[in-house]
């Protein structure tokens, strides 16, 4: 929203400004740098200036209709590669004012914005011309002037320093929450857009010449130099990102390798061209442009591929790097220097990049939530999986492998705080007999009221299962030997008391239980063992009985304790 206003801002204010772009071909003239301060006799008015990398290159402006008279003139020069600049304010009553600037040193003339500015103050007299000297200027195709009122310049000094700030700002967040969703995530490519983010950030910072506050001395050449081999670099991490977010195999394995590779040149071939004072600084420029482009086409590639084969960080992706192609694309063919007040395709670039991290970020973000909704539903179907593994069906209870689990950390910790514990099996008497006279059904049934019978017993200390066909188990732990014993022959009582009517009629069903106590035993296993060798003496005793280890309580002793044999 705060940018759709300030771009809305920027294309209105430029129609009611009152301000002139100086562009070739100006009246220029090209002196030795040892030709001294003197003005030259004549400047050429037609072509471009030729032979000045390594000369003083002279310009002669004419103010025209702009009058400094009420509040004096601004002349803007975006920042390039050059040693040092003079300026010269020629005013119809003889009057001069003179400016100087200096690589390293730009002094009160440096502007938020990348714009070094020169006042002509107001005067009675008219401005009747504007001079400039650069001294080993880098290239005339990289100046970008102006001439304006003083008003409109601090308010297009307002509005750029605003704007940068917002971009930058937005710039940090998503870099910084980029980096913690990499760290938290464990993904590769929320790291490299946070690279990319930082990378902007410093680039903007150094661009918009906020470095100057702390440094003024990377004015000038040093600033230019490192903001050509960032902006680079940032081409490099946002191509490595954007592929790194593609799954392999989604994309064919030459594409990927081949955008990476451009994108990986693009950024070696910054650093060159950042060094370049002289030479064909414009003619590798636009080979640059060209690389740029095929890397923009191959990402655009690679993400159409990844989104036909349903890659939904592909989606994001695209729609998170259309703005910033198509910026960086329409730079290419389209002269944006006068857009932005000044900030030019630069600010445009800054703005797109703010708005990649941002939408990269909700969409991350999306993801991510996504994800872990997903994962939620994955786990709780994972533990339903793993809860439905350790239940019988039939009667709810825990089956032999439910119990063994919970029981042998019971086993354990029983025995660590040296508390008493206890194995009861339960098996149904003579149940063979049930099935075959009444049915398999009936004999469902009477396994059923058991275990809803049995079930009532559980608690923090006891457990409970159906260990096989016709067999429970219970694990108690914390009853002494007489309370234990008390309580197993209630267990068998209690199951003899159950009413069975609705399957089987007139039928009393009894149950045999063996009991071992873990206080003989060091493991589970063992403790199993006993209180099946339990188990089976009770059976031959009689059934319809208890036998704890080596002692019984039954029906026909009047649950009496009796020795096993
Ligand atoms: P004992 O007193 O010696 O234990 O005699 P029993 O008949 O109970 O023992 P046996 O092992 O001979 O028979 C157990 C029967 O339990 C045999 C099997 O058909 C039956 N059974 C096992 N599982 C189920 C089940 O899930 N439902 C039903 N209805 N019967 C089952
Ligand atoms: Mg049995
Ligand atoms: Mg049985």
């Amino acid at each position: 929203m705060l940018f759709a206003a300030l771009l809305c801002l920027a294309w209105t204010a430029p129609a009611a400004a009152k301000e002139r772009w100086l562009e070739q071909p100006l009246c220029h003239a090209v002196t030795p740098l040892d030709a001294g301060d003197a003005m030259p006799k004549s400047f050429t008015c037609s072509g471009e200036p030729e032979d000045y990398q390594h000369a003083s290159l002279w310009f002669r402006i004419d103010p025209g209709e702009l009058d400094p008279s009420d509040d004096g003139v601004v002349l803007a020069i975006r920042n390039t590669r050059f040693d040092s600049l003079r300026v010269v304010f020629s005013y119809a009553d003889g009057t001069v004012d003179r400016h100087r600037v200096r690589s390293g040193s730009f002094g009160p003339h440096a502007s938020i914005g990348g714009q070094i500015v020169f006042n002509a103050p107001a005067r009675e007299a008219r401005l009747t011309a504007v001079t400039l000297r650069f001294d080993r200027l880098a290239s005339t195709d990289l100046l970008s002037m102006r001439l304006m009122t003083r008003d409109d310049s601090s308010l297009q000094s307002t509005a750029l320093a605003v704007t940068i700030g917002a971009a930058l700002t937005l710039l940090v967040i998503g870099g910084v929450y980029n980096a913690f969703f990499a760290l938290a995530a464990r993904r590769q490519f929320p790291a490299w857009l946070s690279a990319w983010a930082a990378c902007m950030v410093v680039w903007g910072a150094i661009w918009g010449q906020l470095n100057l506050f702390v440094l003024p001395g990377m004015a000038g050449v040093m600033s230019a130099q490192i903001c050509t081999a960032l902006a680079c670099l940032a081409v490099t991490l946002a191509t490595v990102s954007a592929v790194t977010a593609l799954d392999d195999g989604l994309v064919p394995q030459r594409l990927r390798m081949g955008t990476l590779a451009l994108g990986g040149a693009i950024g070696l071939f910054g650093i060159p061209l950042a060094l370049m004072r002289s030479g064909p600084i414009v003619a590798l420029a636009d080979i640059l442009g060209i690389m740029i482009l095929a890397d923009l086409l191959a990402v655009a590639v690679a993400l159409g591929i990844a989104w036909r084969r349903g890659s939904r960080e592909a989606r994001s992706f695209a729609g998170a790097w259309s703005l910033p192609m198509l910026v960086l694309a329409s730079t290419e063919f389209i002269d944006t220097d006068h857009w932005l007040w000044g900030g030019g395709s630069y600010l445009l670039v800054l703005c797109a990049a703010a708005w990649q991290t941002l939408w990269i970020s909700v969409a991350v973000s999306l993801g991510y939530s996504r994800l872990r909704v997903e994962r939620d539903m994955a786990l709780s179907a994972e533990a339903q999986a793993h809860e439905l593994a350790r239940r019988d069906p039939l009667t709810g209870l825990r089956n032999r492998r439910g119990f063994i689990e919970t029981v042998s950390a019971m086993f354990e910790q029983a025995r660590a705080e040296d508390k008493p514990v206890a194995l009861l099996l339960i098996d149904v008497d003579l149940f063979k007999r049930i099935n075959d006279v009444h049915g398999h059904d009936a004999g469902d049934s009477v396994l059923a009221n058991i275990a809803s019978r049995i079930i009532q017993w559980e608690d923090a200390s006891c457990a409970v299962a159906r260990i096989g066909g016709e067999e429970f188990a219970m694990m108690v732990s914390g009853l002494p030997r007489p309370a234990l014993a008390r309580f197993a022959d209630t267990v068998r009582k209690e199951i003899a008391a159950c009413d069975h009517s609705s399957a089987i009629f007139g039928v009393h069903v009894t149950v045999s239980i063996g009991v071992a106590e873990g206080a003989q035993v060091d493991d589970f296993r063992s403790l199993y063992r006993l209180a099946d060798e339990a188990l089976y003496s009770a059976k031959r005793r009689g059934r319809d009985r208890v036998e704890i280890n080596s002692a019984a309580v039954g029906a026909d002793t009047d649950h009496r304790v009796a020795e096993l044999v």
